[in-house]
């Protein structure tokens, strides 16, 4: 559905027009359009397919016209024009946390703030405590959320960079004069975020494949290129670093090219105490140069007298020390899960069916699926489910059961921790569902103390199986709530509740120290998509990979047990 970002749009549209200073009445009409899309059961698209969007209240023609040129081309000329003819960058300063169209306009007119650069520089010269309805707090939480901005960087979601890499690595693999290609760095260590993309190679003709790396279509500019080495800017964004290897070094070389930097120092230390060297051109004896291993990481681990680590854990967090003693715990298998415990459907705010759903889902390889879409009495943004379309739900449900074999398909519900930590649906109503989420969608900047009640009296509910997207970040975007996370594991402990693992690809929450956490502390994990689309659903892997940082095993996960089993484990 695009109604959020026809939404922002209307809304950006508001605030230029606000900054411009122009009439009140066309501002509010913006912001009124923009509400009540947001609102909108329908999907917007459907309605501008239908001609019908003059139909929704607050939408004339001029809005209709405008819409409908953003849903047909992708962007709006009048748009396009009044962001140049505004002298700020609103796009940029929006994002600001707490900063409204109007403290932007004062810090305009007041200080001539234009962009993030100046935003900053008038804060940590203390000059926005001094203008008058803005104060010193507005000014502290300006730089926390600059400060947020720029510790994400420019960073890549784990979900993007591996779509990218594995495109890449697909078409290096049909280059005749490639034999191995394997993604190493913190892609092949699977952390949440990708600085860029390191990629190694064996081939008895370097420079033919540098050649053909450095004119793929991906590629934007070529920073470097050597004999062996290359490095490319792509068409997204993204860096990609090559480098062609003999076969002798393969190992040795993705070892350190894999990192993480920590691991691979701990790694050396190792060696000189055992008389050798390592590096990225094999394992050698200190005394003689002669070389001991370097075919394979395995072989490399071996000299070292260590078990073989997985990338996902190559953190220096204790692996190395138990990789010693041969006590690595077995982690939980990219193969391992049976079904996928979030995903949401045409109901709430989902683009696809129950059945096409449960279609996908089967071809994935899944046992069974819940589907939990929002439900909820007032939290009618996401198209909240009542009593009464839960019971049509079921219905249809059944329907999909009784139709297709080999999957399960469960109901399950989402719903919303109130601000007082009450749910947005009656017990009664929740008993009825398989399986239900409770999460938090407002309030993520209460204070420690608050959160964590609100969340412990959500757990405390016997109806409540699973806390969905616990920390409630999203990953460049919003920052994790403030909260005491050991209470919260605790009560999770005591009452039975699960934590998810959820796996959109901008959320990845719990994240991998929570996971850790979650672990030692016996609390047991759900890993769900939260898919809102068919082609979402695959993400089920970036959650397992989360969970295999966090050193989670199969038994911590309940959606790697059978459907029977699985039900079992909850409350
Ligand atoms: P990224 O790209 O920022 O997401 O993180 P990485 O881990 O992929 O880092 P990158 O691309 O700079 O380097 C790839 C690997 O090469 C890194 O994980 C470990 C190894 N490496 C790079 N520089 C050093 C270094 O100075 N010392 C050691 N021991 N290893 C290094
Ligand atoms: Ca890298
Ligand atoms: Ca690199
Ligand atoms: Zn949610």
């Amino acid at each position: 559905m695009k109604n959020h970002e026809v939404a922002e749009l209307l809304r950006n549209i508001a605030q230029l027009l606000e900054i411009k200073n122009e009439l009140i009445f066309r501002i509010r009409a913006y912001e009124k359009a923009a509400l009540v899309i947001e609102n909108l059961d329908e999907d917007i698209e459907d309605v501008w397919k239908q001609g019908k969007l003059e139909d929704i209240p607050g939408v004339g023609e001029a809005l209709t016209k405008k819409i409908s040129e953003f849903l047909e081309t992708g962007k709006l000329e009048y748009y396009e024009k009044l962001k140049k003819q505004v002298p700020v960058n609103m796009e940029e300063l929006g994002k600001v946390a707490g900063l409204g169209p109007k403290t932007i306009m004062k810090l305009y007119k007041e200080l001539n703030v234009k962009n993030l650069k100046d935003l900053e520089k008038a804060a940590k010269q203390k000059k926005i405590e001094n203008i008058e309805g803005l104060g010193e707090t507005v000014e502290e939480n300006i730089l926390k959320s600059i400060e947020f901005a720029k510790s994400t960087g420019n960073r890549f979601l784990l979900g993007t960079a591996l779509d990218i890499a594995e495109d890449i690595k697909d078409i290096l693999k049909k280059f005749k004069e490639v034999n191995n290609v394997e993604i190493g760095g913190s892609l092949r260590r699977r952390k949440e975020t990708i600085g860029d993309i390191d990629i190694l190679i064996t081939s008895k003709n370097p420079a033919k494949v540098i050649d053909f790396f450095t004119k793929m279509d991906d590629v934007e500019d070529v920073l470097a290129k050597g004999p062996t080495k290359s490095s490319v800017r792509l068409k997204e964004g993204l860096q990609a670093d090559l480098r062609v290897l003999p076969e002798k070094i393969y190992g040795a070389a993705l070892l350190y090219f894999t990192g993480s930097k920590q691991h691979n120092i701990v790694l050396r230390k190792i060696a000189i105490k055992k008389r050798m060297k390592l590096s990225e051109y094999g394992v050698f004896n200190k005394k003689t140069n002669k070389l001991l291993a370097g075919k394979t990481e395995e072989e490399c681990y071996k000299k070292l007298g260590l078990r073989y680590i997985e990338p996902e854990i190559r953190e220096d967090g204790g692996e190395i020390e138990l990789a010693m003693k041969n006590k690595l715990p077995k982690l939980i298998g990219y193969n391992d899960l049976k079904g996928d415990l979030q995903m949401h459907t045409k109901y709430s705010d989902g683009n696809n069916t129950i059945m096409e759903m449960a279609l996908a889902s089967k071809k994935l390889g899944h046992e069974y699926i819940c589907i939990t879409d929002h439900v909820g009495e007032t939290f009618k943004i996401t198209n909240s489910l009542n009593e009464k379309r839960i019971k049509k739900q079921r219905i249809e449900i059944n329907m999909v059961n009784k139709k297709l074999k080999g999957i399960v398909i469960l109901q399950g519900g989402e719903v919303n921790i109130r601000d007082n930590g009450s749910l947005d649906l009656k017990d009664n109503v929740l008993k009825e569902l398989d399986i239900v989420l409770a999460a938090i969608h407002s309030g993520f900047k209460n204070p420690k103390e608050k959160i964590n009640k609100r969340i412990i009296r959500a757990m405390e509910n016997p109806n409540v199986d699973i806390i969905a997207h616990p920390s409630g970040r999203l990953i460049n975007q919003r920052p994790a709530i403030e909260w005491d996370f050991d209470e919260i594991l605790e009560k999770a402990r005591q009452t039975k509740t699960v934590l998810e693992v959820n796996a959109s690809q901008e959320r990845l929450d719990l994240k991998d120290v929570h996971v850790s956490a979650a672990v030692k502390a016996k609390v047991k994990l759900s890993i769900g998509t939260d898919s809102h689309e068919t082609d979402q659903l695959r993400n089920y892997k970036l959650g397992i990979a989360t969970a295999r940082r966090g050193w989670a095993a199969k038994k911590d996960v309940i959606n790697t047990y059978s459907v029977k089993d699985m039900l079992k484990l909850l409350k």
